[in-house]
């Protein structure tokens, strides 16, 4: 028998766990437990952290997992160290399902820097009336620079207001949608986009409505990964499954 893990949070995952769910396969999906109310989703979902690598390699264990799929955000590095660590311990067949970084197309005016606290100092300078589309885990570096109007997109409220002078809260979640973005960015005439590589679908909406504008986008780059399998589409999620149960991992019957 299998029992598919996947670590989850993003779009892809969500689409993974639909086909999963779909050709019969026994599948968990698990959220880090970052917001209220993480989507509905068609099979069993779990909710927080394990505990680090151990606690990760222990739920593995208990739950007889056979396979673990790391669908999460190419920001979300931790929880992709913990997983290629964990797999190690226990011998567990781990495949990355990942989407590949956006790149710069005629019409973008980017501006990339490695991480955030570089995008904090790329800010410094006169006042500006910036989109800053990072969520909530890391509004309180950009303390660094009051001097600009922030507009924050968020999926909850915040516990504590954000601690930036000059700032708006808009409450959303994604997939966004590039003409809403577009209009927007308008009301509130930005000037400026602030963004993380994340790749995939379901942020790219502003950098689409960025380009519409011709405004400028501050790029953050993605964080270094370890070396994993990966894939970038979901029917190779499913012939890996196959051909690990060819491997003899586990018997699939798939
Ligand atoms: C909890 C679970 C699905 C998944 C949808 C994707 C697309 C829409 C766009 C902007 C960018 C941002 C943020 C974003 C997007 C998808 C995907 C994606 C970016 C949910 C979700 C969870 C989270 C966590 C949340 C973070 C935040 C990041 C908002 C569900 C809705 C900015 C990333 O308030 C908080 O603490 C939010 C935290 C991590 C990044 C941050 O640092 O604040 N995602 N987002 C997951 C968990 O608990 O494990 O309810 O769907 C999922 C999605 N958000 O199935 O349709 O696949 O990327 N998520 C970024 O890209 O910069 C918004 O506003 O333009
Ligand atoms: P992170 O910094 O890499 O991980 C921090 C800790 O959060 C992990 O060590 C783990 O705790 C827990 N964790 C993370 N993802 C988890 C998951 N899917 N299931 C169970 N525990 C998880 O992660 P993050 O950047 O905070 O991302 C958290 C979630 O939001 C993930 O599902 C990710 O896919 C999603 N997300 C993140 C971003 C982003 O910009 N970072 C964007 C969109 C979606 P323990 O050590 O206790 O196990």
């Amino acid at each position: 028998m299998h029992n598919i893990l996947v670590l989850g949070g993003t779009i892809e995952a969500t689409r993974l766990v639909a086909e999963l769910a779909r050709a019969g396969l026994a599948t968990t999906l698990s959220y880090a437990g970052r917001v209220e109310r993480p989507k509905p989703q068609p099979v069993p979902v779990r909710v927080g952290g394990f505990g680090g690598v151990e606690g990760l390699a222990a739920y593995l264990r208990a739950h007889g997992v056979t396979h673990l799929i790391d669908a999460t955000h190419p920001f979300a590095a931790q929880m992709s160290a913990h997983a290629v660590q964990a797999a190690q311990i226990t011998g567990l067949p781990l495949l990355a399902l990942t989407r590949p970084a956006w790149t710069p197309v005629p019409g973008d005016d980017w501006h990339r820097v490695p991480d955030i606290p570089a995008a904090v100092t790329a800010l410094a300078g006169p006042a500006r009336r910036i989109l800053l589309a990072l969520g909530r885990m890391h509004l309180a570096g950009f303390a660094a620079q009051p001097q600009h109007h922030y507009v924050l997109r968020l999926v909850d409220p915040p516990e504590v207001p954000p601690p930036l002078p000059d700032h708006h809260i808009i409450l959303d979640r994604g997939p966004f949608d590039a003409a809403a973005d577009e209009t927007l960015m308008r009301a509130h005439h930005i000037d400026l986009v602030v963004s993380k590589n994340a790749g995939g679908s379901g942020a790219q909406a502003k950098l689409v409505a960025a380009r519409a504008l011709s405004l400028p986008v501050l790029m953050i780059d993605r964080p270094a990964l370890p070396n994993r399998r990966e894939a970038h589409e979901i029917g190779a999620v499913l012939d890996w499954i196959r051909g690990e149960a060819c491997l003899g991992h586990a018997d699939l019957g798939v």
